[in-house]
């Protein structure tokens, strides 16, 4: 059976059930050359049409007879099928094969698009247009678009073909013409597991090209507004946020854990005057912890492979094999990448962007610091199970007689003084802080032992906590060497590089923030485009309101509303000392459960209906991240230290507290600290992105993954159509205005209801849905006419 489409036939079975017309058609053989037999005159006469085949791949087939409901088709490789005529989808004609805009096919449709895509694909055209929007295929190899001629070409505009460098192009000129501020964001299109067929391996978005696309972006923003210097600059930053934000990941080497946005700045003139990034949400949990075959940020691997003798006394730095945090993974380098020679290029970098040598080095003590923190152990000191950091010269005692002892004690003896050492704390602070916590009880403060787990949560707690601040520290300093200074006349080009849509087997708090953001950002692709639409719809003189306007409104409340959305149940349970996972999700059904976006699952699971599918998340550790707590004395020790820690410590709550106050403040669970929840801080930042995009004019680039092998040449149809299915592309480009129905009797004359469609001066616009019962109409009666003339003429068919 042919995935209900049709059945196959035996070729000799064939002419006894096919009509006139086909009957007497040679049989085709499985002859590859008759099929691929692309002349003008042979296909002229060729009907050709998608098949979907059982693994739901398409296939280009020829209709070689229809009759009643039923079709013959040949396929390539000389199968006949007999399929219901209905489940033929219209292959385009040969003179549009790899059109650069699929605005262009007559017959849009799913295979179509595919087909256009892979062929061009083939042939290293990466960029197609679909419509309003650049869709670029990722090659995974270098292809010969880029670099100096390319840019000219594309500033004189003798080049038109689809690419990154026309749509920065265009962002230049319209900043300039309108004077607007100008938007390039850049996103993948999501991928949905529970919708994979025909695919092996677990699927994921992440690899799509977004980061190498926005380079490319900034390289012509760059090459066109350059001159002053400060482009180079802003070039630069890319090694460095991309060594301490990205790292390997099982589905792409070099994988950004954060979100960048990054606004350039212009001039009156056109030229660039400086540019600021702000960053999203980044990973922290990889610091103390990575999945099999994954790496923790790449600086952490540069680091240990490229300082200098010097360097690695000052640091008491050993070779990554020798760190915990980035021994369990068991994956220390990535192919065809030297740590050593990209350590170089950072510090250089640094350099660039005006961090002192002296700054530097507090940056890569801190980092030091951090893996030695990692081999940290603890010993049990009581009958209660509580434990104490295994202490220098303690841990030589107890470990005498072991066989292994000099090794241990080079990897653990010093962990403590060193990591006191190189953040320049009191060593007797750092081990109190990883083995006792002070609650306060009203009035009182008693202390309290940290058994096991928990002092392992303190130290990577302290970890973490001491990556993010350098993090942030140093986009901060980024921004202060790429100020615009106080005159800001110009304008803007910001673009936007951010994750993409995430649904995996188990969906957790990353998941849920990463894909609340996603909604946002649709709802902005959605209003923007049916802008778009509207002002055609006016330019025509079509009523408008009578067009329908796809929103995901809905689903954006059920994350947002107050007191009862999803944010605020979260935020309100992370303020409870006794909330857990499972109150949280038994909260969450108890008051969203009349929601159409909503459903609850049993335990601690719960469904959210999203624009790209739905997704279940699972609640477990949702109250610990979202709360993100440093112990008070933690919070203590890191800003009594003698680096530039209490500086960036201090800065990034300061940021936190600079933020509109979105949900409320909480004092949870032991900790002193008043501080915003992660998924407050989150929403916060989204609304504040939202509105600078909203002031911009935007220009959308969707980049596509063709295999999940990082390969190039390998193009996967049932992966790409997932990502185009839920993405909008595919309704973008069916929204589109057609061209090729204008006389209205037409359409009465078969049978288009009035409400169905507008006429406007120059075009006709259809319901969704119209121009496929439209082109089926015209497909019949060309086929009618066809047969007829071919009788006529005493021609075969
Ligand atoms: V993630 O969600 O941050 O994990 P991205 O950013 O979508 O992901 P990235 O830009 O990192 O993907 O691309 C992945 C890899 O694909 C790169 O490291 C390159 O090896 C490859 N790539 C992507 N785009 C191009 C290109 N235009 N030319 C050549 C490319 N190689
Ligand atoms: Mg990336």
């Amino acid at each position: 059976p042919y995935s209900g489409h049709g059945v196959f036939v035996e070729e000799q079975s064939l002419t006894d059930d096919v009509d006139s017309g086909a009957a007497t058609m040679p049989l085709p053989q499985s002859d590859e050359r008759r099929w691929s037999d692309t002349s003008a005159y042979a296909r002229k006469k060729i009907l050709q049409s998608w098949i979907q085949l059982p693994n739901g791949n398409w296939e280009l087939g020829k209709i070689l007879s229809t009759s009643g409901e039923e079709s013959v088709i040949s396929l390539p490789e000389g199968k006949v099928i007999k399929v219901i005529s209905e489940t033929l989808v219209p292959a385009n004609p040969d003179i549009l094969d790899g059109v650069d805009d699929l605005m262009q096919l007559s017959y849009l449709n799913e295979p179509s698009v595919l087909y256009n895509l892979n062929y061009r694909y083939n042939q290293d055209m990466i960029y197609t247009k679909a419509g309003p929007v650049l869709v670029a295929v990722n090659p995974f190899k270098e292809v010969p678009l880029y670099g100096n001629r390319y840019i000219e070409a594309y500033r004189k505009k003798s080049n038109e073909s689809p690419h990154v460098y026309a749509i920065a192009d265009t962002a230049i000129r319209e900043m300039i013409r309108d004077e607007v501020n100008q938007s390039i964001i850049i996103r993948c299109i999501c991928i949905h597991e529970s919708m994979t067929y025909s695919i092996s391996s677990s699927s994921g978005e992440s690899g799509a090209g977004k980061t190498e696309t926005a380079k490319i972006a900034m390289q012509y923003l760059a090459a066109l507004g350059g001159g002053s210097g400060i482009e180079y600059e802003i070039l630069k930053t890319n090694p460095i946020l991309e060594a301490f934000g990205n790292a390997k990941t099982l589905r792409n080497d070099n994988s950004s854990r954060f979100g960048k946005l990054i606004e350039i700045h212009f001039s009156e003139s056109g030229k660039i005057s400086g540019a600021q990034i702000q960053t999203f949400l980044l990973e922290k949990s990889r610091v103390v912890q990575c999945a099999e075959g994954e790496r923790s940020y790449h600086i952490f691997y540069q680091l240990c492979a490229g300082a200098s003798p010097a360097l690695r006394e000052k640091l008491n730095l050993t070779s990554a094999h020798e760190y915990k945090y980035l021994g369990q993974s068991n994956c220390y380098s990535i192919n065809g990448v030297d740590d050593a020679e990209r350590f170089h290029t950072v510090k250089e970098a640094l350099d660039i962007v005006h961090v002192s040598k002296e700054d530097q080095e507090s940056v890569f003590a801190m980092l030091a610091a951090v893996l030695w923190l990692g081999n940290v152990s603890f010993t049990v000191i009581d009958n209660e199970n509580h434990v104490e950091p295994v202490a220098d010269e303690s841990f030589l005692f107890h470990s005498l007689g072991s066989w292994c002892w000099k090794q241990e004690c080079l990897l653990h003896n010093m962990c403590l003084s060193t990591v006191a050492k190189l953040i320049g704390c009191n060593i007797n602070e750092l081990t109190l802080t990883l083995s006792k916590r002070n609650m306060r009880v009203r009035n009182d403060t008693i202390v309290q032992k940290l058994t096991l787990p928990q002092a392992i949560d303190a130290r990577d707690a302290l970890a973490k906590s001491i990556y993010s601040c350098l993090f942030d520290w140093l986009v901060e300093q980024i921004n202060k060497s790429l100020a615009v200074g106080k005159r800001r006349t110009g304008r803007s080009i910001s673009i936007l590089d951010i994750y993409g849509f995430e649904s995996f087997d188990k969906n957790s708090f990353e998941q849920f923030c990463i894909n609340y953001a996603n909604e946002r950002l649709q709802q902005h692709f959605n209003r923007h485009l049916f802008k778009l639409e509207q002002e055609e719809y006016i330019q025509d003189g079509i009523d408008w309101t009578r067009v329908d306007f796809e929103d995901n409104q809905n689903c954006l409340s059920l994350f947002e509303k107050k007191p009862l959305g999803l944010l605020s149940l979260l935020d309100e349970e992370s303020t409870f000392p006794n909330g857990t996972d499972l109150t949280l999700a038994n909260k969450l059904k108890q008051h969203l459960q009349s929601n159409s976006c909503f459903r609850g699952d049993k335990g601690k699971l719960f469904t959210v209906v999203h624009y790209a599918g739905e997704v279940t998340y699972e609640t477990t550790g949702f109250l610990e991240k979202n709360r993100d707590l440093l112990h008070s004395d933690s919070i203590q020790l890191l800003s009594s230290c003698s680096c530039l820690l209490p500086q960036a410590f201090a800065s990034s709550m300061l940021i936190q507290s600079e933020k509109p106050v979105v949900g409320p403040l909480y004092k949870a669970g032991g900790a002193d600290s008043q501080r915003l929840s992660v998924a407050t801080k989150f929403k916060s930042q989204l609304f504040q992105l939202m509105q600078r995009l909203g002031n911009t004019t935007p220009h959308f680039i969707r980049c596509i993954k063709p295999n999940n092998i990082q390969s190039p040449g390998v193009y996967e149809q049932g992966l790409v159509l997932q990502q185009l299915r839920c993405c909008g592309v595919l309704e973008v480009l069916c929204k589109g205005p057609y061209k090729r129905f204008f006389i209205i009797a037409i359409l009465h004359q078969f049978n288009i209801l009035p409400e169905m469609y507008q006429v406007g001066y120059t075009k006709l616009f259809f319901r969704t849905g119209q121009i496929g019962v439209l082109e089926d109409t015209r497909n019949r009666t060309l086929h009618g006419i066809l047969r007829v003339q071919s009788s006529f003429r005493g021609y075969q068919a």
